[in-house]
């Protein structure tokens, strides 16, 4: 073989059309999960064939917060613990819009956590996608409300007492329609799971149980991103009826994965329009309504209410 003739390789990543690829390299650590899980989110918008255009996502702070500023989608990368409200509000303005919220365990359970369960409450129809590594990753490796008992963190130098939340457990608790785990090995399943929130109404809430390969997996003798992957793998199960709240996840057990909740109930926009819409009915007598101004203030308030 001639060893003069070059051949003139194009560097091409299948992924290209939805990331920013003028941002590359990205920020994480070799080994860690979140490449695998945007991989997956990726996958999944696509086959839930929603334009591009349509889809927004809104990260809070933190390595998981970092997503937003990697995908080629209208992004925010907002204050800590604030992705839901500014997700609320993105919706509500824009209903045909397809808003996702990707961020990290502890700035969804932590700092934001009361926004989750409201949100869920009220049926927001948007879809949150939790990346739980079991620790605050970017500040250091400190406790967060989902770090196993008995695990090490720089805040829990002789092992976590606190109880964690279980995170699909809270979820489906506060109200929400759709209910899924997987890990982030679980790529196929988790993008069809993303593909199947961002299609359906209603809160949607997907765990992401993920490496952390730089502080979790180092203070807790994990061992390599693939050693966790792996690990994880072989700990999962996949149970579609088990119960949400009974799945706890802990060092050494199972990891239950799989979608246990998946209904349908009326959105928070749905009651909030058929509210209005009932009580101004039954209220408005239209023969003393006098006041041009009311009229016109109803007539404009109605034709919001599309
Ligand atoms: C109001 C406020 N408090 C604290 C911080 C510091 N801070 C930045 S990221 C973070 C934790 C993020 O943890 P998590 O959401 O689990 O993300 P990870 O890095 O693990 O992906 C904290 C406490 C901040 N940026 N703003
Ligand atoms: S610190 Fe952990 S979560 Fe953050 S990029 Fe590194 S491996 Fe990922
Ligand atoms: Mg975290």
């Amino acid at each position: 073989m001639n060893k003069n003739i070059q051949v003139k390789k194009e560097i091409y990543h299948p992924m290209e059309d939805i990331l920013r690829m003028d941002r590359m390299p990205h920020i994480w650590c070799p080994g860690c999960g979140l490449g695998s899980d945007v991989v997956a989110f990726a996958q999944g918008i696509k086959k839930a064939n929603i334009p591009f255009d349509k889809v927004v996502i809104v990260s809070g702070i933190g390595c998981t917060g970092r997503v937003a500023g990697y995908l080629r989608l209208d992004s925010y990368h907002t204050t800590h613990g604030r992705a839901i409200p500014f997700a609320t509000g993105l919706k509500l303005a824009n209903r045909e819009l397809t808003v996702v919220v990707f961020s990290g365990d502890g700035d969804l359970f932590a700092i934001g956590g009361n926004h989750l369960i409201h949100a869920a409450r009220r049926n927001v129809d948007i879809n949150v996608i939790c990346v739980n590594n079991f620790i605050y990753g970017m500040t250091g490796g400190q406790n967060a409300p989902t770090t196993p008992l008995g695990a090490y963190s720089s805040t829990a130098p002789y092992g976590n007492f606190e109880p964690p939340f279980n995170l699909v457990g809270l979820a489906a608790a506060s109200g929400a329609t759709y209910v899924a785990r997987w890990t982030s090995i679980h790529i196929r399943r988790l993008a069809d799971s993303i593909a199947t929130a961002a299609k359906k109404k209603g809160f949607c809430f997907i765990e992401i149980v993920t490496p952390c390969a730089t502080v979790f997996a180092r203070k807790n003798k994990g061992g390599t991103g693939l050693d966790l992957l792996s690990e994880f793998k072989n700990r999962s199960v996949i149970n579609h009826s088990a119960d949400p709240t009974k799945i706890p996840l802990d060092m050494e057990g199972e990891i239950v994965c799989g979608e246990f909740v998946n209904e349908e109930k009326p959105t928070f926009w749905e009651n909030v329009k058929e509210g209005i819409r009932e009580k101004v009915e039954k209220k408005v007598d239209w023969e003393k309504m006098q006041s041009k101004r009311k009229r016109k203030l109803y007539a404009e308030s109605s034709d919001d209410l599309s």
